[in-house]
């Protein structure tokens, strides 16, 4: 196989800090991503010479953060293809978005017997939310099953959501890699009458990811996933759905009016912003969609496609290594998850990291129910993202043949 890149990978790792100064193979991205100078320098830069709260200062500085974190407002609507900037509700994390819909909009529509409809594959963060909201109200959860190679069982939706109120699913799996078919999966809920949500914490940082073309109603994200800092996150909400929910978090900033009696609240997406908001943060968030955009999103997935495509190539080489999700690379984000014989996982990512500074993550990736689905209680898992190369998949390659020979398995 021909090892080119899309990208300028040199050119890109110098822009990152940390990885000019640590001697890492870092292969664990699906966790958090690392950041590049100017994602760095713009939280410095609003620090050392604007900050100020927003929405409230009448003062020059007050005004100049203002813009700023709208500014980032606008960089995130047209990144994801929105179209009206009142849709981006600034939260803390992918976590925080689904969080939000199961109570904003979950707590006013969804009554005792709603049905919420899920997947097999989830992160936790798209089950616990559901699943709390339902004790609270006595919602029905049903979880659509996934096939042994890691795909949804797209046979079954149609029936699983006919009288379903909310049908949330993630876009790619944190596991499996696999990207499901949300354009379908949306079409079919909304025939039928369901909000539809998608988790889009592995695909909106991987791949060009437009909602207008996807028809979702709510869309989740992290930015420390896509390059930005931690404590930053998104949900993308249509408007009149927003407009109809309750707040999630009551104070300042989300109201416009406020008597002893009771309140009246904030135009959204304000009115889901309580308190101060993390203004440098989504300005870091908004520099480091300038990174991605000025990389191209198209080139951002080819290159990941092509170093997952190598990686499967090459894993498969090792004996006793089996890799879990589909076979193809097309259908899969950069996320590659094994097991090495009967080595544990924690075992095998500490060799990795002891003996050749490669960090890959062990464990079960918050997704149990996939893994016990998978008859599993932990894989290792290698994930990629623009700034990884063919060499440093050939030393991945090298420490599992180690680490089978160090726990003797060969
Ligand atoms: N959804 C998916 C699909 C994820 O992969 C993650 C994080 C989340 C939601 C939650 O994101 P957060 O930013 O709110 O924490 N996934 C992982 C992971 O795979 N390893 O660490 C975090």
């Amino acid at each position: 196989m021909q090892r080119t890149y899309p990208i300028d990978v040199e050119a890109v790792r110098e822009d990152f800090p940390l990885l000019r100064r640590r001697d890492v193979i870092y292969l664990d991205n699906a966790a958090t991503t690392h950041k590049p100078r100017q994602v760095i320098d713009a939280i410095r830069e609003f620090y050392e010479r604007m900050n100020a709260n927003v929405h409230r200062g009448v003062y020059q500085l007050a005004i100049e953060s203002t813009e700023a974190y709208e500014d980032a407002r606008r960089k995130v609507m047209e990144f994801i293809g929105a179209r009206d900037r009142r849709e981006i509700v600034f939260t803390r994390n992918t976590t925080e978005s689904i969080n939000l819909v199961a109570n904003g909009y979950g707590f006013k529509k969804l009554t005792r017997g709603s049905k919420v409809v899920l997947s097999e594959m989830e992160h936790h963060s798209n089950i616990v939310p559901w699943q709390i909201l339902a004790r609270r109200l006595g919602c029905k959860i049903e979880y659509v099953p996934i096939t042994d190679e890691g795909e949804l069982r797209y046979d079954l939706m149609e029936k699983m959501v006919r009288d379903a109120s909310v049908v949330s699913i993630v876009h790619a799996s944190n596991v499996l890699g696999t990207i499901n078919n949300v354009r379908e999966i949306v079409k079919l809920a909304k025939d039928n009458g369901a909000v539809t949500v998608v988790d889009a914490a592995q695909t909106v940082p991987h791949m060009p990811v437009d909602v207008g073309e996807m028809g979702v109603d709510f869309l989740a994200f992290s930015g420390h996933k896509m390059l930005g800092p931690m404590g930053i996150g998104v949900l993308y909400g249509r408007r009149e759905l927003l407009e109809e929910m309750d707040p999630f978090l009551g104070g300042g900033e989300m109201i416009r009016e406020v008597t002893l009696e009771g309140s009246r609240w904030n135009e959204v997406p304000w009115k889901f912003e309580a308190g101060t908001p993390n203004v440098a943060d989504a300005i870091g968030l908004g520099a480091a969609i300038d990174y991605l955009k000025r990389l191209g999103m198209d080139k951002v997935r080819d290159h990941e496609s092509k170093l997952v495509r190598y990686a499967l190539e090459r894993l498969r080489e090792i004996p006793h290594l089996r890799i879990y999700g589909p076979n193809d690379s097309y259908e899969r984000v950069g996320v590659l998850s094994f097991t090495l014989a009967d080595v544990h996982p924690h075992d095998l990512a500490e060799h990795l990291d002891r003996k050749f500074n490669i960090a890959i993550r062990a464990g079960h990736h918050c997704a149990m129910p996939l893994h016990s689905r998978l008859n599993l209680t932990a894989t290792s898992r290698a994930s990629f993202y623009i700034y990884n190369t063919y060499e440093e998949i050939d030393k991945l390659v090298e420490g599992l043949v180690s680490a089978l020979n160090y726990y003797k398995v060969i």
